[in-house]
């Protein structure tokens, strides 16, 4: 025991070294000669599109922000699990409920795996999932409209990191608990973790019309830590594979405890058996509350419904359910190749990278050769599953993704290198250096049976002399690197916001034909909704006033409302009645917590005042949307709590 903590350590103080040596300052032997012709390979001029979207990961601002790919250029910050004052989320009346979970309103969270539905292996550029790992939650992304559309609290689970990745038709969106807990939770003894701590595996059925989440069911898992996954494609269809740590189901000093087995595993779970089992009546229904927050288009309105069981599936007595592919020190990312045979374990800690082999894994588990079990789970022979090893490609290996034509590219987060790999005979082929501590890489359709293998983007955690420093906080990047040739070469650096865990990345072509330019306002079924201005109008029930305003270039109507008292609670309701793209109108009114709802074409927005002073105030649109838009204004009048002026309003004395 005691030699193996100084053997761990040992290795830190060498790789930490060697960290330090990656890390000089100094910049990239790319740059000089050919630097021209290689900022030409990422220059979008003026008014051109970029060639992919790539929806980057958040991290612990909670969003997922979309760019340009190779421009590295930011198009727009999706708000999902924070509230985000430039877009109202979570401070407008409709969007309030999005961020309802068991836990409460909670407005931040830490978004980590954002993955683009797909149909029959190949991106199909519907939705983006993305996992919140803090409050465990998955969130769906719609991409037409670019706003998040549905959250689904996860029950039973804690650090919901290895999520949200989606199988080959989005039949599942999987998501698996990093910190085991006591399930269903209650008081016990820390110490008492080892055979009562649980690890629930989520599977979450992806309706394939209107993508609605429904948690199917659970696997109940010992406790170990679930990383990473990814799923099977092409001939594993129908099985997920999950990267395990602590496998020693330590509670306390990890970094030592969690590090003492040679191997942790890779969980093989078939959850084409899970359904039969399923369907067979093998599970056990268990309480659970969760929030399931669904934002209906045609009302421009969240809501929340409460989930109140689960159905779970035990490993344990499930036969053929789960076995255990044992994979050299606590592996991190858990990644899978486009033609489904590869399973390739990121083992943190391992001098070389573990790539086990799907059919040999099918031909052991026919065989029955197993090396043993935990907790009633079949453990295979390493030799039995092994496909291949490379060789010392590096320090720290993180992530793995693929490019069709047969390399993988794997991060090294201690060398600090992306390292390209020849699948099937493992030789390395290219490294080249990131700047700096690089965590995931992506290449578009990268986890996919169809990667786009032009660019991959790298995500580092450090950026130190890189760029203009800001004070102590330094910004996160990615790198975007060509991957056409034999060798990689980079291209460009690029800011991000939060820290950026990881993307994926789409093809332009197959988002943009369909990207909405307005809301109907035939379909607008919002209750407060004026959809003209013969429509609008003021009413009072005791204090609670509600307002149904519109706007248009350049006025609100009504733009004079008198009657109002202070005490009163009053809920402007505004309709945009533009049907033209790009033509938002801002509201924002004197003494509100709000300072601006952005409104587009044909959607209603509410937001709540309360007067606290008698007096004339005034309201005034907040994005400049005509000549005329500083015109675009209008007056409360607020009189005393006990005054009877009678409840007004009016658009140009009318
Ligand atoms: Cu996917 Cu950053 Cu959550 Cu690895 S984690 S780096
Ligand atoms: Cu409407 Cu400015």
């Amino acid at each position: 025991m005691k030699s193996k903590i100084i053997n761990t350590t040992s290795i830190f103080v060498s790789l930490t070294l060697l960290f330090l040596a990656a890390c000089t300052p100094g910049g990239d032997k790319n740059a000089g000669a050919l630097s021209g012709n290689l900022a030409e390979r990422s220059y979008v001029a003026p008014g051109e599109h970029d060639e992919f979207y790539a929806f980057i990961s958040g991290g612990f601002s909670g969003q997922l922000a979309v760019y340009g790919l190779p421009s590295g250029r930011l198009f727009k910050v999706i708000p999902v699990f924070s509230t985000d004052a430039e877009k109202a989320y979570g401070y407008n009346e409709e969007t309030k409920a999005m961020l309802n979970t068991s836990f409460g309103f909670v407005p931040w969270g830490d978004s980590h795996h954002p993955d683009i539905s797909q149909t029959n292996g190949v991106l199909d550029g519907r939705w983006v999932f993305i996992n919140e790992n803090n409050t465990p939650r998955i969130a769906k992304i719609d991409l037409t409209t670019f706003e998040t559309t549905e959250i689904i609290e996860i029950p039973n689970s804690a650090g919901n990191h290895s999520s949200s990745f989606v199988t080959e038709n989005t039949e599942y969106v999987v998501a698996g608990t990093r910190f085991s807990v006591p399930v269903p939770q209650r008081d016990m003894p820390i110490n008492e973790y080892k055979g009562n701590f649980k690890g629930a595996l989520s599977f979450i059925k992806v309706a394939p019309e209107d993508g609605e989440m429904n948690i199917e069911f659970q696997i109940l898992m010992p406790g170990f830590d679930y990383d990473l996954s990814h799923p099977g494609r092409g001939k594993s269809h129908g099985w997920f594979f999950f990267s395990t740590y602590n496998s020693e189901e330590s509670s306390t000093l990890m970094e030592v405890n969690a590090s003492q087995n040679d191997k942790d595993f890779i969980a093989a779970v078939n959850w084409k058996k899970a359904e039969e089992y399923i369907a067979a009546g093998k599970f056990k229904t268990v309480p659970a509350r969760y929030a399931h927050n669904i934002y209906d288009e045609k009302t421009h309105t969240a809501s929340t419904t409460w989930g109140k069981e689960v159905r779970v599936l035990d490993p344990a007595e499930l036969p053929g359910l789960v076995y255990f592919l044992p994979t050299p020190k606590s592996p991190h990312g858990c990644d899978v190749d486009p033609s489904g045979e590869y399973i390739v374990g990121n083992g943190k800690l391992s001098a070389n990278l573990t790539v086990h082999s799907f059919d040999k894994m099918l031909s052991a588990i026919e065989g029955e050769k197993f090396d043993g079990e935990a907790y009633g789970i079949p453990i295979l022979n390493f030799e039995d599953v092994l496909a291949g090893t490379v060789v010392q490609p590096g320090l720290g290996p993180l992530h793995t993704e693929f490019d069709g034509k047969g390399n993988a590219y794997t991060t090294f987060f201690i060398s600090s290198e992306v390292v390209k790999w020849k699948l099937g005979t493992w030789e390395v082929i290219d490294r080249k250096p990131t700047y700096y501590s690089v965590g995931h890489l992506m290449i578009p359709g990268g986890n996919s049976r169809k990667p786009f293998g032009k660019y991959v983007v790298a995500m580092n955690k450090i950026t130190k002399d890189r760029y203009l420093p800001t004070g102590p906080e330094v910004t996160q990047s990615a790198q975007l690197y060509d991957i056409t040739g034999e060798k990689m070469e980079l291209l460009l650096d690029f800011p991000t916001i939060g820290e950026p865990h990881y993307a994926a990345g789409i093809p332009a072509d197959m988002i943009k034909p369909r990207s909405r330019k307005i809301f109907k306002l035939e379909e607008n079924e919002h209750p407060y909704a004026a959809k003209s201005e013969r429509e609008t109008k003021v009413t009072r029930d005791g204090n609670v006033v509600h307002v149904n305003m519109t706007m248009i270039r350049s006025h609100f109507a009504p733009d004079n409302i008198e009657g109002i008292k202070v005490g009163d609670k009053v809920y402007f309701h505004v309709t945009n009645l533009e049907q033209d793209y790009d033509v938002p109108h801002g509201i924002s009114m004197i003494g509100a917590n709000t300072s601006e709802l952005l409104i587009m074409p044909g959607q209603t927005e509410t937001f709540v005042w309360e007067p606290k002073q008698v007096g004339v105030w005034p309201f005034y649109c907040t994005d400049f949307c005509s000549a005329l838009h500083q015109e675009m204004q209008g007056y409360v009048r607020v009189s005393d709590k006990n005054s009877n002026i009678k409840l007004s309003w009016s658009l140009d004395g009318e």
